[in-house]
């Protein structure tokens, strides 16, 4: 039975304080074996913390951070197994406790957690971290203190001297020949600029902006920009943009693949990085890619620069012209470096299946242009669900049409009809996958949910929750997107909040070159780490084989705790959509 304990005190300050003093048996020592969300909770939320069951028994206790009297108490859940290992864990349930402030869980048996807040807005700060996350990764500038304080530092990357590798020369671009591409945002860890990345990054990033534009007519991210009248998250995606457009071959319209070095660079400062720089092929993955953003971007961009946005649906179209007498131009890194020099080693990004990005370009140019003829390419039977990744896109155009769906031209209703199906039963799989969750979220039901870049999983089934919220108003689908909030920022297997510089125990040694290069300071912040990856591609010393147990927070490991765009950009989603929704 859970006994509101703490209305008893605000019967008499005398008896509050008296209490405080005398009752000491709830001071234990600070455990990282209580796992939960270490920012906190929303009053109203649903709010669990888990333990493992053998470290667990009884009853547990909420008390004030700085006193230790209780002002809460439950009792424990049964133990929950693991479909994967032999672990299990014991969940501790204080949702009706909604008094604003922070505090700490005790269990008797185990300790005190770390402090954690009640409040509105509770992740407002965070939410605005994760986007200026990509301010600390732009190229060819220098970050300034006044915004980036002991982040500052020098420009890199100017990219305005840049090599037509073999792999891209054309008539009109010989090898050698150099061309400009400046801005952008770091892919990840690394200094390189990859289009298909950029790809899925943007388009979240401009679908947050589409699903809650008021929300970010307020957000002052203290970027350069933040001075000028338009909302700095599209200021922020403005410098990628920017980049992206320059990577188009304007003789033909063809898209380069990536703007790289032949290797990877040391492990030192942007402006220290200064190995030459390639243009490398035209690929039918990056020209859709590019085609799909370029469409989203021309509409919404319309309002604040109706040139760049008139500039960037001439470049949708053109692009997606390229891709129709190009359909299967796929990057083969390996068969390049067979042919050609400088080898090319850094990242691939790969993708031999372009069905998805079709779909996706094609929804945005109908969505932009109001244009049927591209339903051609969206009218094809919609498969099950599949969450979006780097190299699965489709579901970016359905989330884009359903968000679209009063304001088309001729809408395809079968297609609008069984991507809403679709998605709401995927919601609902979600919904009642939390129920036997060991750590009481969506992520983590199955093993599969573990591979690198597992955290952007957890964002991304965020991300369709909201959807199906935005869709259907249930309260259930948000609990479920919070509870992989909750995951992220620390109710997990490994005990982080996955995110630098956000919770008590987080992420200190990531693989990024600016937060390596200068081990004196705390990371750059506002970062989500790839996250458990039982696959350990980098043969670091991991503490477990187990999949939710597969992480480890050294410099080392970039196939569990690397920085990268692609994975920033759902949390930027899933956290500013939650301020967005509870702040109404
Ligand atoms: O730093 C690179 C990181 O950004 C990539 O994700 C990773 C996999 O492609 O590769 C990292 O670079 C490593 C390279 O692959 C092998 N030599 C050591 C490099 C730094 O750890
Ligand atoms: O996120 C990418 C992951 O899905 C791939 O398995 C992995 C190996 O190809 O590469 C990851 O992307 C990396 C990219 O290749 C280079 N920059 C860093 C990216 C994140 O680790």
């Amino acid at each position: 039975m859970r006994k509101k304990l703490y209305l008893l005190f605000i019967l008499s300050a005398g008896f509050l304080s008296s209490c405080h003093r005398s009752n000491l048996n709830y001071n234990f020592p600070e455990t990282e074996a209580i796992r939960l969300n270490q920012i906190g909770y929303y009053p109203e939320s649903k709010k669990f913390a888990a333990i493992s069951a053998h470290e667990a028994t009884g009853t547990f206790y909420l008390t004030k951070a700085d006193e230790n009297t209780p002002v809460y108490e439950g009792d424990l859940s049964e133990a929950v197994s693991s479909d994967y290992s032999d672990k299990k864990t014991k969940l501790a349930d204080f949702s009706a406790f909604t008094q604003k402030g922070e505090y700490r869980l005790v269990i008797p048996s185990a300790g005190k957690s770390y402090p954690f807040k009640i409040e509105d807005g509770i992740f407002e700060e965070l939410a605005k971290g994760s986007i200026k996350a990509f301010y600390y990764n732009r190229a060819s500038s220098p970050l300034l203190e006044q915004h980036a304080g002991i982040w500052a530092r020098e420009a890199g990357h100017p990219d305005d001297q840049v090599k037509i590798h073999a792999s891209a020369a054309s008539e009109q671009r010989p090898e050698g020949s150099v061309v400009s591409a400046p801005y952008g945002w770091y892919d990840a860890g690394d200094y390189n600029k990859y289009i298909v990345n950029s790809g899925i990054t943007m388009g979240t990033l401009l679908s947050l902006y589409e699903d809650f534009n008021d929300y970010f007519h307020h957000q002052n991210l203290n970027i350069p920009e933040s001075d000028n009248q338009n909302p700095d998250l599209l200021d922020e995606i403005l410098w990628n943009l920017k980049w992206m457009l320059k990577m188009q071959d304007p003789n033909d319209g063809g898209v380069y693949h990536k703007l790289t070095t032949a290797e990877f660079e040391g492990m030192v400062m942007p402006h220290e990085a200064t190995n030459q720089r390639y243009m490398v092929a035209k690929s039918t993955a990056a020209t859709l890619n590019f085609a799909a953003v370029m469409a989203q971007a021309s509409r919404i961009y319309k309002q604040y620069h109706p040139s760049l946005a008139t500039e960037c649906l001439n470049a949708a179209e053109k692009a997606w012209d390229w891709a129709k007498l190009n359909p299967a131009q796929l990057y083969r890194q390996d068969e390049i470096n067979k042919i050609h020099i400088p080898q090319i080693q850094t990242g691939t990004y790969g993708d031999n299946n372009v069905e998805d990005e079709w779909i996706w370009a094609a929804a945005e140019l109908y969505i932009s242009t109001q244009n049927i003829s591209y339903q051609e390419n969206i009218s094809g039977p919609v498969d099950s669900f599949t969450l979006p990744n780097w190299s699965n896109v489709g579901w970016l155009g359905y989330y884009s049409l359903l968000r679209h769906r009063n304001k088309l031209n001729n809408p395809p209703k079968d297609v609008l009809d069984k991507a809403k199906n679709q998605l709401l039963n995927q919601a609902d799989v979600y919904v009642e996958s939390v129920k036997n969750s060991r750590f009481h979220s969506v992520m983590g039901k199955n093993a599969s949910d573990f591979n690198w870049g597992s955290n952007s999983n957890a964002a991304n089934q965020g991300i369709l929750l909201i959807q199906a919220y935005l869709l259907s108003d249930k309260q259930e689908y948000l609990e479920a997107a919070l509870s992989n909030l909750d995951y992220i920022l620390g109710r997990n297997a490994t005990g982080y909040s996955f995110i630098t510089g956000y919770g008590s125990k987080t992420p200190l040694y990531p693989h990024h070159r600016p937060s390596e290069a200068e081990p004196d300071k705390a990371p750059v912040p506002g970062f989500l780490v790839g996250g458990p990856n039982p696959g350990q591609q980098d043969n670091c010393d991991y503490p477990s084989n187990i999949p939710d147990e597969s992480y480890i927070d050294e410099t080392c490991s970039y196939a569990s705790n690397e920085i990268a765009i692609n994975w920033n950009a759902p949390l930027a989603y899933l956290t500013n959509a939650l301020e967005a929704i509870y702040s109404k």
